[in-house]
């Protein structure tokens, strides 16, 4: 999103101020990191509510700016311990969500959560996914964003026969259908099919809040295949220029990739590249346009990885899809150990255990974030890290910062896990200028030892850097020099 020039010119002088000295290459700025947390939001902390578990932006009061939507799974609410809720950070106040259909405990409202404006209206709405609602049958509700706060609009399980432990609502995500119109995704990756368990199944939906609804249910592979837990991890993006819903299928060691039409839904499955010594393939994932020409390549995480001879050192590979005769295909364009990207690669890391894609310097190649939560920093206890890896250009990246707890101020214990929420990572506008923030998660972060883990959210801003003359004229953010007049 491009600001309109005339909001920049003053507040561009005040950022100048507050940044005298960016550093050249830096993408983010770890001094100035912020905590969104239960004091933030203006809340009594709850510890053990593991707020952070899911993170989501958007603008869900339609005032042009946007907020983040967090998941705390574990909160309890009146008499329901551990039912759930989500927070919305607004100017001054949070906005607490609880389940339309009434708090359960062990529900875990908010494991999940997208954010797109659905009616077109100009606010941002919301679906949550409650997994463990009833037995974990799950359930995803619907919420229509506005001025005055949000609105319930439907809680729903889809599944004919919905059975304990289908955790359906686990993952969602909305993705467009070839006509632009918007559907919503929800997976059960712990749905039994035919007798083989954790097969998992994806349901995708007509518009929530639009017309009636219609149901399409898919798997992600031809035939049953036991703990594949179908759709575990989804992400969007496109393939063969159609928007496209990407979808894990790790016991079979595959990705499932679907794209919607108005009367059908097409899939196609791309198994792990052979050679490669994929396990799980696809279990932790993120679609990703890393050389910013709009189709996807995907970026997988094999946290349980050996890398010479060291158990769950973990890897990070980047795949892109190739065009053949007979469709595309899916192939390995690197595959690397934290040592390839300045870092040594230990026993127990897990790197990979989280991926995301943003473009977080405004170029507009995604940049990826990658967790490694057994991450430990010299004899310190392994509370993890996470590495933000810059799209420098083909299809190449390069380390631009690694976060520990403690660049937050956060305590450094072995259970923290930061890095380690896949669910728990989004990104906000960078004021006056290009990029993004990035929002991370950390539902077991410990800010005093005396409370314990209340979970927090970290944001860490983008470096605003100078930005002068030349282009400035055209509004082209490539032809801007750096170079101050
Ligand atoms: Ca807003
Ligand atoms: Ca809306
Ligand atoms: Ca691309
Ligand atoms: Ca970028």
């Amino acid at each position: 999103m491009r600001l309109p020039r005339s909001s920049f010119l003053i507040p561009l002088a005040l950022a100048v101020f507050i940044h005298p000295s960016p550093l050249p290459g830096t993408v983010l700025d770890p001094t100035a990191i912020t905590l969104v947390g239960w004091p933030e939001l203006g809340l009594t902390t709850e510890p053990g509510a593991r707020l952070g578990v899911a993170v989501v932006s958007g603008d869900f009061d339609c005032d042009g700016r946007e907020e983040l939507a967090i998941g705390a799974p574990f909160a309890g609410l009146g008499d329901q311990p551990t039912a759930g809720a989500v927070i919305i950070q607004r100017p001054g106040f949070a906005e607490v969500l609880e389940s339309g259909l009434g708090t359960r405990p062990a529900a875990l409202f908010g494991f999940s959560l997208a954010a797109i404006d659905l009616d077109d209206d100009g606010c941002d709405d919301l679906v949550v996914g409650e997994p463990g609602r009833n037995g974990a049958k799950g359930l995803v509700s619907y919420f229509r964003g506005g001025a005055g706060g949000m609105t319930f609009v439907r809680g729903e399980n889809p599944i004919i026969g919905a059975a304990t432990g289908d955790s359906y609502g686990a993952s969602v995500a909305i993705v467009p259908r070839s006509d632009g119109e918007l559907v919503v995704v929800a997976s059960a990756p712990g749905r039994t099919l035919q007798g083989h368990s954790n097969a998992g199944l994806l349901y995708i939906r007509d518009n929530p809040l639009l017309g009636p609804p219609q149901f399409f249910e898919r798997r992600c592979t031809p035939e049953p295949t036991a703990d594949s837990r179908c759709g575990e991890t989804l992400g969007v993006g496109k393939l063969a220029g159609s928007p496209t819903l990407f979808a894990s299928a790790a016991g079979a060691n595959a990705l499932a990739a679907f794209q919607v039409f108005p009367d059908r839904v097409e899939r196609t499955l791309f198994p792990a590249p052979d050679g490669e010594g994929y396990s799980r393939f696809g279990e932790v994932f993120a679609a990703v346009d890393i050389d910013g020409d709009g189709a996807s390549e995907i970026a997988v995480g094999q946290p349980y990885a050996t890398v010479n001879g060291r158990v769950e050192a973990g890897r990070l590979a980047l795949l892109r899809f190739r065009a053949t005769g007979d469709g595309p295909v899916l192939e390995t364009v690197w595959n690397r150990d934290q040592s390839q990207f300045g870092f040594s690669a230990e026993a127990g890391d897990r790197f990979g255990s989280m991926v995301s894609g943003f473009d977080l310097d405004g170029n507009p190649r995604q940049d990826v974030v990658v967790g490694a939560e057994g991450e430990a920093f010299g004899s310190d206890p392994p509370a993890g890290s996470v590495l933000v890896l810059r799209a420098t250009g083909g299809l190449d990246l390069a380390t631009a910062l690694i976060l520990r707890p403690a660049d937050a101020g956060l305590l450094e214990q072995a259970n923290v896990r930061f890095g380690g929420y896949r669910n728990g990572v989004a990104s906000l506008p960078t004021p006056f200028a290009a990029g993004r923030d990035l929002a991370l998660g950390v539902p077991a972060a410990i800010r005093h030892p005396l409370v314990g883990s209340e979970g927090v959210v970290v944001r860490v801003p983008q470096v605003v850097e100078f930005l002068f003359a030349d282009g400035f004229e055209s509004g082209s953010f490539a032809a801007w020099s750096q170079a101050a007049p």
